[in-house]
């Protein structure tokens, strides 16, 4: 095997290719877009060396994200072989077989065991093996936030002091819950905490890419439960959802999250000791757990209906806490309690999701009416992420209620999401990589706004057939795996050129080089939000403001949500090439 390039800083070492390429190849009737820099004719030739295609006169245009003179285009069908494209004084090799993809989308769900707060053993891990962790008794947090003293106060900007003002929690019942063990649940990025809104949020993306693509989401993983008759993909997900169930508080409402009050250092996680705290609830939290939980119902359904009801009692019992409290309180983290923060303002669109699953799974009327009263605020529809999630409602009413979403749900929702999601193909066409990202949005993982829109466009696609939608989506993946300005794979493990130091605790603390297999990056932040960066990396373009060390959370750290809706998208390719 070749060695494995790396990321190379930006003006140091040898120039970048001026061909960019998926590094894992393409399909044979599938688009395959490639990037050039440099202009041309641009010749295809086999592995006999024998010319297969031409492609005169190629001419790079500016791109702002990237700083780069870059031109892409479609080489056009092409049978399984290996190709060399050669132009602009340089070649590349171009591989086309019949499942590109296949490795990369079961790495990357394989990559969720790995996340997996638990023992990991040998025979399913093998070097990544790890000794059980977190097994401590879980507190409630319940320490009065300290006064701010005066001085302190006045340095306080206007709209933090309007944050700390918000209550922190719901009045917490007058004793204390006993400490109590609550097993399992998926690591959620580079730290070890572990957040009910974002890993509900991951579920659903797992759960409708099994759903709509399920020959494209592999099996076979070499899990713990590989074998038990039960796809692969819904026992691992199964692992995060017995973790959401434990984080129901006895009223009905969820805890926000459950973690150490301090990030610890990059230590492996058996090594991390620290107290474990239920933060208090939130109804972000509780919508989306709720809805994760009122999908799980119906998917779990035929293989356990035990585990089906289970879900589905506890995410009727959330849903009467949230139409108890129907008013909008966002979370704040308590004073010392400094782990991730996910703040969000608005929680109609988590309620939106929740009355939109429970109303798929149990048909009752009263869930669509909730749910028709959150769409009519006017929805975000094609947004997948751990704040605004409507997107996950709109995969619901589209793919699974369908006719029975009515005039609102389903005939509305669909025009206006067909509408919205022609905004994420004029991103790529916008952008000389073909890249699903504004130019201003290369922020703190930009890899979800990239992904998300993949997403809305196979959404688009696999209701309208439309050919532009399914490959601009698959730009998408093209980026991930190295079709970028920085040449290079977001997936650990996987492409010519691969990221190798992401922020990420046990990949940095293991003692092995190669990080933990199928995760993907948060990619390029232009708001780089570590100052040290901002020396390192200067006044460079957007699309090229990422640096691959382990140093840089906001530029390389790996998150579940950031994996899931690239599941999502992998998952959909690699079914379209299992038939
Ligand atoms: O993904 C989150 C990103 O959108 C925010 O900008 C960032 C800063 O608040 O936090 C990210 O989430 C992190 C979380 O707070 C803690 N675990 C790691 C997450 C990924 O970086
Ligand atoms: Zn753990």
């Amino acid at each position: 095997m070749a060695d494995i390039l790396t990321w190379q800083e930006p003006g140091k070492g040898d120039p970048l290719p001026a061909i960019r390429v998926d590094q894992l190849g393409y399909a044979p009737k599938l688009p395959k877009e490639v990037a050039v820099t440099v202009a041309g004719d641009y010749v295809l030739t086999d592995a006999s060396g024998a010319e297969v295609r031409t492609y005169p006169n190629i001419a790079p245009k500016a791109d702002e994200a990237s700083g780069d003179t870059v031109a892409m285009f479609d080489l056009g069908d092409l049978a399984p072989g290996w190709y060399t494209l050669t132009g602009g004084g340089e070649s590349r090799e171009i591989t086309v077989s019949e499942r590109p993809w296949k490795d990369v989308t079961n790495a990357l769900i394989k990559g969720f065991y790995y996340q997996r707060c638990d023992e990991l053993k040998e025979e399913h891990a093998g070097v990544y093996k790890h000794p059980a962790c977190h097994t401590g008794l879980a507190e409630e947090w319940r320490k009065p936030d300290p006064p701010i003293p005066e001085d302190v106060r006045a340095q306080i900007p206007p709209h933090f002091l309007k944050m700390l003002e918000i209550p922190p929690e719901e009045p917490l019942g007058e004793e204390a819950p006993a400490p109590r063990r609550i097993k399992g649940g998926w690591h959620d990025a580079g730290d070890y905490g572990k957040y009910v809104g974002p890993g509900a949020v991951t579920v659903g993306h797992l759960l409708y890419a099994w759903k709509l693509f399920p020959k494209g989401c592999g099996d076979d993983l070499n899990i713990p439960e590989t074998g038990n008759g039960v796809p692969d993909i819904l026992n691992e997900n199964r692992f995060e959802l017995e973790w959401i169930l434990q984080m129901q508080r006895a009223d009905g409402a969820f805890y926000h999250k459950l973690t150490t009050d301090h990030f610890p250092p990059f230590i492996m996680p058996e090594e991390d000791t620290q107290q474990e705290y239920l933060s208090p609830i939130s109804r972000t939290a509780t919508a989306d757990a709720v809805a994760a939980l009122a999908l799980a119902a119906r998917v779990y359904r035929p293989y356990d209906s035990e585990f089906a009801d289970r879900c589905l009692n506890t995410a009727l019992f959330g849903w009467k806490w949230l139409t108890e409290h129907p008013e909008t309180r966002p979370y704040r983290n308590p004073f010392g309690l400094q782990s991730g923060f996910y703040g969000d303002n608005e929680d109609h669109d988590e309620r939106f999701w929740a009355a939109c699953e429970l109303y798929a799974t149990t048909g009752e009327e009263t869930y669509r009416e909730a749910a028709e009263g959150f769409y009519r605020e006017g929805r975000k529809l094609t947004q997948f992420g751990w704040a605004e999630v409507s997107g996950l409602g709109a995969l619901c009413c589209l793919f699974d209620l369908k006719e029975k979403g009515g005039e609102l749900l389903y005939d509305d929702l669909k025009a206006s999401f067909l509408r919205r999601s022609e905004w994420a193909l004029l991103v790529v066409k916008d952008s000389g990589y073909r890249t699903a990202i504004p130019k201003t949005e290369y922020i703190w993982g930009s890899i979800l706004t990239c992904m998300g829109n993949a997403m809305a466009m196979i959404m688009n696609t696999l209701i309208t057939g439309r050919e532009d939608m399914r490959a601009g989506a698959l730009a998408q993946l093209n980026y991930a795996l190295g079709l970028n300005a920085l040449d290079l794979s977001f997936v650990t493990g996987y492409g010519e050129r691969q990221i190798m130091f992401p922020h990420h605790r046990p990949s940095g603390a293991d003692g092995i080089d190669a990080p933990v297999p199928g995760l993907i990056s948060g990619g390029p932040n232009k708001k780089m939000n570590y100052p040290t960066v901002k020396d390192r990396l200067g006044d460079i373009p957007a699309a090229k403001s990422f640096i691959d060390e382990t140093d840089f959370a906001d530029m390389n750290e790996i998150a579940i949500y950031w994996n899931s809706p690239t599941v999502f998208v992998a998952a959909y390719f690699n079914s379209l090439t299992a038939e």
